[in-house]
């Protein structure tokens, strides 16, 4: 049975019927991932250092193959399997503080647990993967190099995001200043990357690491902002139900600080609400970068469905920054 709504690796729920045992087996796009031992290698090393630091700490890790390794190569393709936990849940939408509350609190917990690993054992799974100047170099290549219909439908749209290019500085201070600190990320946060107990929603574990990377924390706080604090998704096309819920923003920097907030600095901690603004801008820009190109890169429904997710974007974008 298919699952989540990624728009990279392709999910699904099988089940054994010998044992009745469920997993969660994920083909991993290897388009994007072109190296993915190193995600195997991250795995590996991440879930090591919670074992022995934290032997209690629940996190869904892969099961091996019978040559011991944390994914099998079929037919060309690299293949993972997790064991699926029982009275789990998968949300594919927020629509409670508490679930945003409980995301944070479980994505921050992560990187906080893992703060002692050595960052320089973790390898980048998809390098410069929210490196925002080399998203820009690509926007701005595909400006150069867009069809011209493309270009044309895009207009108003580029001409709108230009007024956000301050954000491009925000981004240089968190990737410069030593107030800032790399650690490790899960780098994908939405909401179907953590486990809720059916029944209490409460957090069991974050699950996908195929992205877990060094980096900084705008990355996981400010996607949870990007994901949570919209009603609708980034597929939304009706843009007046792209609002901000205060509330769940509220509950996302609540969860977030109470895992991460004794190891986070004074800085950073001042900075939560520019992490949003980072993350909605690249959001908005690589979804307009793929739009340029012919879409290459996310997987799309609708020939215009990049274009409007851009634009999707752009709008939360706007509304954000108002509630500054
Ligand atoms: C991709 O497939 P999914 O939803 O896990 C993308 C994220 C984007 C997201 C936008 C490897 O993630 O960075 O934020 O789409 N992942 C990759 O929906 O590019
Ligand atoms: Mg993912």
């Amino acid at each position: 049975i298919p699952i989540g709504n990624g728009l990279i690796n392709t999910t699904t729920l099988v089940t054994d019927h010998k044992t009745n045992q469920n997993y969660i087996l994920q083909e991993i796009n290897s388009h994007v991932f072109t190296e993915p031992e190193k995600i195997a290698s991250n795995i590996r090393i991440a879930i090591q250092f919670l074992k022995d630091h934290f032997p209690d700490y629940y996190i869904a890790s892969p099961i091996k193959t019978i040559s011991n390794e944390e994914m099998a190569f079929v037919e060309n393709e690299y293949w993972r399997l997790i064991p699926y936990v029982e009275n789990s849940k998968v949300f594919d939408e927020v629509n409670s503080v508490d679930v945003a509350y409980e995301a944070a609190r479980m994505f921050g917990g992560f990187t906080k647990r893992l703060d002692g690993c050595v960052l320089d054992e973790i390898q980048d799974t998809i390098p410069d993967f929210h490196n925002l100047n080399l998203r820009i170099e690509h926007y701005q290549d595909a400006l150069k190099n867009a069809a011209k219909d493309r270009l044309n439908k895009a207009e108003s749209l580029i001409e709108a995001l230009k007024s956000f290019s301050f954000v491009e500085q925000i981004y240089e201070e968190w990737t410069t200043s030593p107030d800032f600190k790399r650690r490790i990320h899960h780098h994908d946060t939405k909401i179907s990357n953590v486990l809720l107990d059916n029944e209490s929603h409460k957090g069991l574990s974050v699950i996908d690491l195929d992205t877990l990377m060094s980096g900084y924390l705008f990355s996981d706080f400010g996607d949870m902002v990007r994901t949570y604090v919209c009603p609708v998704s980034e597929a939304e096309t009706d843009l007046d139900k792209i609002v901000i819920r205060k509330a769940y923003y509220q509950a996302i920097e609540k969860g977030y600080l109470e895992e991460m907030g004794e190891v986070m600095t004074c800085r950073e901690k001042e900075s939560l609400f520019d992490a949003g603004l980072i993350m909605i801008y690249m959001q908005s820009i690589r979804f307009l970068t793929d739009y340029l190109n012919g879409d290459e890169y996310y997987k799309i429904e609708y020939p215009e469905q990049n274009y409007d997710r851009a634009l999707n974007q752009l709008v939360l974008l706007e509304r954000y920054f108002e509630i500054k």
